[in-house]
């Protein structure tokens, strides 16, 4: 079962990691430099069964990057909380005002200004991915900014089409000259792609990863978008290879970690993606259904900020 591969990993990180403090003050035992493939043939996808994994939550926020967007607002009117915590914490920290996640996500819900003011999370994913910033000289030392900048998907899709057999089928959200403005530089930052026998195969580096409560979507995000890329370019899908930097898991993620750990995998998710839109920018999330998915129950634990 492909799923031993995450918790094999998650033994090793628990039992073996280096104990460190980190940048939230939580510490965290980690592990530098991990592999895991995942199979994504016959539209098998690697959905978590040893817990409940929301995947309709990744596969909104996925949509929500292709369109470039940056503030949490459309994801917030769609039930999608993931990112509340960072323009939250901000805000907290800002005003000193008491706040609860529900009131803050009902006025960015209720009032589009706030919602601008404090919503915004910086230049991040969204951004960088359809709208990397060019500048071009306009004499003497000076520079203006591109109206549109470079949409790295929409080339992507191109030279995957047109020039298959290239090794610069990459997308990046590393952007080293606005990482200061974004609320959480990219974890999931570089997306490779390889074309060999009519498949499409997907790598993503995770330079940063929260083993138990990140990656579980990290790797069905990844999945999801190599489909897409598969489909819009009439390839069979391949793989899924991630790759992680620092692998890690929160010193207060025991509960977690313990609780997985006496589970057993079973079940094949799959993936159906149901209609062939025009273009890599027009799927909906009715598109997807994950069939086959019978996991086991949800385990909370406390996100780090
Ligand atoms: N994290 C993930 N996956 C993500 C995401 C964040 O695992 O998609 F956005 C975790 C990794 C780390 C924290 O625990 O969030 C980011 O902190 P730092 O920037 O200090 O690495």
């Amino acid at each position: 079962h492909f799923e031993w591969q995450y918790l094999d990993l998650m033994r090793r990180v628990w039992t073996r990691g280096h104990e460190r403090s980190d940048r939230t003050g939580v510490g965290t035992r980690s592990v530098f430099g991990a592999t895991m493939r995942f199979d994504l043939s016959g539209d098998a996808i690697p959905l978590l069964t040893t817990k409940r994994v929301y995947w309709k939550a990744a596969a909104r926020e996925m949509l929500w990057f292709l369109t470039g967007e940056t503030n949490i607002r459309p994801l917030v009117e769609q039930g999608v909380h993931i990112w509340t915590d960072w323009p939250l914490d901000a805000y907290r920290k800002a005003t000193g005002e008491v706040i609860d996640r529900d009131a803050f996500e009902a006025r960015i819900i209720a009032d589009a200004e706030f919602a601008e003011r404090w919503g915004d999370l910086g230049p991040v994913y969204g951004k960088q991915w359809v709208n990397w910033p060019v500048y071009e000289p306009v004499g003497e030392g000076l520079f203006r900014q591109r109206a549109q900048g470079i949409n790295q998907i929409a080339e992507l899709v191109e030279s995957l089409k047109h020039n298959p057999g290239s090794r610069r089928h990459i997308f990046e959200g590393w952007n080293v000259a606005e990482l200061d403005r974004m609320a959480l530089p990219p974890c999931h930052k570089t997306y490779q792609f390889f074309v060999a026998d009519g498949k499409l195969t997907g790598l993503l580096y995770q330079r940063s990863c929260d083993l138990a409560l990140g990656v579980p979507f990290n790797i069905f995000s990844a999945a999801l978008i190599t489909r897409m890329l598969a489909q819009q370019c009439d390839l069979e899908p391949g793989e899924l290879i991630w790759n992680g930097g620092d692998v890690h898991l929160y010193l207060n993620h025991q509960h977690l970690v313990e609780t997985q750990l006496a589970r057993s995998p079973s079940g094949a998710p799959k993936l159906a993606i149901t209609r062939r839109p025009d273009s890599i920018f027009d799927y909906r999330i009715e598109d997807f259904e994950v069939r086959n998915y019978a996991p086991q129950a949800h385990i909370a634990a406390p996100v780090a900020v």
